[in-house]
């Protein structure tokens, strides 16, 4: 049967460990994949397991995140979906930014009112994965919890990052930790299976996904003033409520930093990636733009969004975005190129070629750009080299920041001729 789901997803804070990609935009609408936005993906996951009532917490509602929703997601006048923003907003509660995941959630539950549903599902807005959601809350329901955590083993290195539980032979959460230090790790492992045990896999991670029954998140967000699902909500449930464990075990990435973001989209270039983009529709703006055009390149393990003129000499392991323009003479490798948001007129594109003026959006000829992330618009001049690498120190500059290594071109940036960075 189907159960009634609204689904609340948590576009992101202050959004500072993805920072200069969330300078300019809120975190929902950051692009990955060539073409997509970050909210797309469990967006896309809802709508592929049957639910259409959809709300999307954001710290601040950029015009970009509010174009994009408007723009991908229009429900037929016979459908009851919808694909709302919620910003944080000054109301006679408070005038103050959302303090948690919790705090976003219990000042905008006021929007449910309306809704005509039984199960509320939390979802985070930076996790890369495809899930059923259906069968989770069938789980919920047919285990009558108040609370269900997806859960996913993973590695001693990774469960510091996490929400660590342990869960019994009925899969009831018997305790949760949120983010382990290292010392407190031999504490909390779980038993698992051979395979799992081989991989090291043997610590039980909250997704961040969670299913409630209606009204036991409200009772909850009233009784426990905590900012945070994972570090208040959550651990107070647990002793006080039929809190399960739903076991996921598909492909799932945090990509909440630039490092993780970096690796997500470059994976995708794999033989056979991790994550599917030709399985379940992954759904966004439908975009009329004219096939890519390639001449004398040599691609390999390449994705090419549309809209692109590529002249380059080579392009491997990279995805190239949207409306993308690289010159002859170029190589591009290990790099994820989001494009841009419009065509200059080519006799612009002349002009500012052969001229002092900035050069013309894309990148130019002959450069070497290599571990580097180009935001959308960025104009790279000729003769441009770009290595990123574990050599680079972190930093923040005017046109770029350095990450892990991973060199972040920010939006609109101006990388003049024969610049190495
Ligand atoms: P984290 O991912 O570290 O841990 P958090 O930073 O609170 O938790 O973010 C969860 C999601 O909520 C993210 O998508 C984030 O962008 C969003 N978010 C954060 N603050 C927000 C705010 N003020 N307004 C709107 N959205 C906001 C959580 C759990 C762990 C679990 C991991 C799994 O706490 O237990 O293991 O997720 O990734
Ligand atoms: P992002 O979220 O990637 O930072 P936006 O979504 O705000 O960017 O901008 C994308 C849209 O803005 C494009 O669809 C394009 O129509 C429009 N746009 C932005 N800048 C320009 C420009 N200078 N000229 C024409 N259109 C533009």
């Amino acid at each position: 049967m189907a159960h009634k789901v609204v689904s609340i997803v948590l576009g992101g804070g202050r959004g500072t460990r993805l920072f200069p990609l969330t300078d300019q935009r809120s975190k929902p609408a950051v692009p990955i994949a060539g073409k997509y936005r970050l909210v797309d993906i469990p967006i896309s996951n809802c709508l592929n397991s049957g639910y259409n009532k959809i709300f999307v917490l954001t710290q601040f509602n950029s015009a970009s995140l509010n174009k994009h929703i408007k723009n991908s997601y229009n429900f037929s006048i016979f459908s009851k979906g919808f694909v709302d923003i919620l910003a944080a907003e000054q109301t006679s509660e408070g005038d103050s930014w959302f303090e948690g995941t919790a705090d976003a959630v219990r000042r905008t539950q006021k929007n449910l009112v309306n809704v005509d549903y039984d199960y509320v599902l939390i979802l985070s807005g930076d996790q890369l994965y495809q899930m059923d959601y259906s069968a989770m809350v069938d789980f919920h329901v047919k285990n009558k919890g108040e609370i269900t955590i997806a859960t996913i083993p993973v590695t001693g290195k990774e469960a510091t990052g996490f929400g660590i539980l342990k869960s019994n032979e009925d899969n009831e959460v018997v305790s949760f930790i949120e983010k382990p230090s290292k010392d407190l790790l031999p504490e909390w492992t779980s038993e698992v299976p051979d395979e799992l045990e081989k991989q090291g896999r043997n610590y039980l991670a909250s997704m961040g996904i969670y299913v409630f029954s209606k009204g036991v998140m409200t009772r909850m967000l009233a009784e426990n003033k905590g900012m945070d699902f994972g570090k208040e909500i959550i651990p107070d449930a647990i002793e006080n409520s039929k809190v399960l464990s739903y076991q996921f075990d598909g492909y799932w990435t945090d990509i909440g930093t630039i490092a993780s973001f970096f690796e997500a989209n470059i994976g995708l270039t794999e033989d056979i990636p991790s994550f599917n983009l030709f399985g379940e529709t992954v759904y966004t703006r439908a975009r009329m733009l004219p096939p890519s055009k390639v001449s004398g390149t040599t691609l390999n393990h390449a994705i090419i969004a549309d809209g692109c003129i590529i002249l380059a000499e080579k392009i491997q392991q990279s995805v190239i975005g949207i409306r993308s323009r690289i010159g002859s003479g170029t190589v591009v490798k290990f790099t994820y190129m989001m494009g841009s948001d419009y065509y200059e007129e080519l006799n612009e594109i002349v002009e500012l070629a052969s001229s002092q003026e900035p050069p013309p959006i894309g990148v130019g000829e002959r450069c070497y750009i290599e571990n580097t992330i180009l935001d959308k618009n960025c104009r790279i001049g000729n003769d441009v080299r770009i290595k990123g690498g574990k050599h680079l120190p972190d930093g923040d500059f005017e046109e770029y920041t350095i990450r892990d290594g991973i060199v972040v071109v920010k939006k609109n940036a101006v990388i003049q001729h024969g610049r190495t960075i």
